[in-house]
């Protein structure tokens, strides 16, 4: 029996099956996603990922691997073709090694949040190149695993570019391990590159090397309120022409700030203005080891069409000016559960894309309402759309298809950090080459022939039934 056997290598207190506990595990963070688990296991050690990932193997048991439960495409819960796997959560993997200061590296298990690292680096005078609002939940397994973006990736690149090892185990239980933390080290592919960003279908990532980054002794943030898109994108060129300090240029809109206002309580962020729900506004922060303000103004100084600006030196200000920016998705999320699409598309297109994105749901979708936000300085436009029938699952579908084909249109990403997870699986093909595509399907073949991790993610699914 498979429970039996799960139980054996876990005990009992580590493979849930009651429904009142387990319901959690089996829903995503906006509520779209969701499908019965046939148990949820809870491993501590690598080993024991191991013993699972054999158990489930020997009972042909598709397995979902889940971290903090706050991926945004549905790769973490058992829905669609994976209803009644086996969750795999790695949350119990939780110990940090110290921080490697001569080689700039920490080393942590895969269920470290994102918070507690930054934390533990933070008391040794570094900081960690990756960050965004989900931080207190999401893990650095599920951060390698879905290579998140965010907001710090204008200096320090996607998540990709911060880890410099990892250990993985595989489909059938063998470690690979990769974790020397040698800067120079070209023998062979790259293999912990191979899994970051595969989403948990190529295999299990237990520990997670990331580099050190420095932590600046002086930031400034502002917010700026836009005359129109092709100003703030102006802008954009501006600062990473001038202001060498730049750190994070992101983009909401007054709409989506009001709405953050409300569901927060908190007070509109231009004291005594407001703006037309289509305002861009632009939310800036510059990093330095002298304050960077004066090079910030005297760069907006320069620019055209800022309508206003209020701008944060002091940590509770900053963190104000960022609640607006990172409040947007629970706003939406308390609105309704949206359909949530996260875009790129070249910043010289962005003006026009989001005009004619504007016109599509107008035309498409009359009583839905658009919410876009994004990070401005790396092209990435994030696309919620409330108010549609939950159960007109074409007419979704329709809507989708049409925003992520007017995205590839241009050039653009149909999965820009999120990933591709279950809600992007049948689009792909428009973001890759039949070619590319083929090159992942065999990767995939080769590294869990059987189908078992996370089916119906990322590479269609074996068979039917049972991947
Ligand atoms: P999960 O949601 O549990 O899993 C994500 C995927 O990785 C799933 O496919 C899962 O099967 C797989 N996985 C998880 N752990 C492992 C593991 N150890 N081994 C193998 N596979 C694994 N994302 C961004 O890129 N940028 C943002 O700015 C951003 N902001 C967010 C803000 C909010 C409020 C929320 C709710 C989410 C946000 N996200 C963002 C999405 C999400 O937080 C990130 O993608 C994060 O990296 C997911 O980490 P997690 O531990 O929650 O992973
Ligand atoms: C963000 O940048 C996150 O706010 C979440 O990537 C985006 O909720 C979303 O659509
Ligand atoms: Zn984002």
């Amino acid at each position: 029996m498979l429970i039996t056997d799960l139980v054996d290598v876990l005990g009992a207190a580590h493979v849930l099956t009651d429904p009142d506990i387990t319901v959690s595990y089996e829903t995503d963070w906006t509520g779209a996603f969701q499908g019965r688990a046939a148990a949820v296991v809870r491993p501590e050690t690598t080993e024991q990922v191991a013993a699972v990932l054999r158990i489930c193997g020997r009972h042909s048991m598709p397995v979902v691997p889940q971290g903090g439960n706050t991926g945004l495409v549905g790769g973490s819960v058992p829905a669609g073709v994976a209803a009644g796997a086996v969750v795999l959560s790695l949350r119990r993997l939780t110990s940090i090694e110290p921080v490697d200061a001569a080689a700039g590296l920490v080393t942590a298990g895969a269920g470290v949040t994102l918070a507690d690292v930054q934390a533990h680096v933070r008391a040794a005078g570094y900081g960690i190149g990756v960050d965004f609002a989900a931080r207190d939940s999401a893990t650095v397994g599920g951060i390698a695993a879905s290579n998140a973006g965010g907001e710090r990736v204008l200096r320090h690149g996607m998540t990709r570019g911060q880890v410099a090892g990892l250990e993985v185990v595989l489909a059938d239980g063998a470690v690979v391990r990769r974790l020397s933390g040698l800067p120079k080290d070209n023998v062979g592919y790259d293999l912990p590159s191979l899994f970051v960003g595969s989403e948990g279908t190529l295999g299990i990532i237990t520990r997670v090397q990331l580099r050190l980054v420095g932590l600046p002794a002086a930031r400034t943030t502002a917010l700026l309120a836009m005359a129109d898109l092709p100003a703030a994108v102006d802008l954009v060129a501006l600062l990473r022409a001038t202001v060498a300090s730049l750190d994070a240029v992101e983009l909401v809109f007054g709409g989506g700030v009001d709405l953050v206002c409300a569901h927060q309580g908190r007070l509109a962020p231009f004291p005594g203005r407001s703006f037309p729900p289509d305002t861009p506004y632009l939310l800036m922060e510059c990093v330095g080891s002298t304050d960077p303000t004066g090079d910030l103004a005297a760069a907006v100084e320069t620019a055209t069409g800022v309508l206003d600006a209020v701008v944060a030196t002091t940590a509770t200000d900053r963190e104000r000016l960022w609640t607006y920016r990172e409040g947007h998705t629970a706003a939406v999320n308390a609105v309704g559960v949206p359909l949530k699409l996260d875009v790129a598309v070249p910043l010289a297109r962005m003006s026009a894309f989001v005009d004619d994105l504007r016109g599509l749901v107008r035309a498409m979708a009359p009583s839905a309402r658009l919410h876009l936000w994004g990070h401005l300085a790396e092209a990435n436009l994030h696309v919620n759309v409330t108010g549609l029938d939950r159960d007109d699952a074409r007419g979704r579908e329709g809507l989708t298809e049409a925003i992520l084909a007017r995205a590839a249109a241009d050039g653009g990403s149909i999965g820009a950090e999120h990933g591709v997870g279950r809600a992007k699986m049948a689009w792909v093909g428009l973001s890759r080459s039949p070619a590319e595509l083929a090159v992942i399907a065999a990767m995939k073949h080769a590294l869990d022939p059987a189908g078992l991790l996370n089916p119906g993610v990322l590479v269609p699914p074996y068979g039917h039934g049972k991947p």
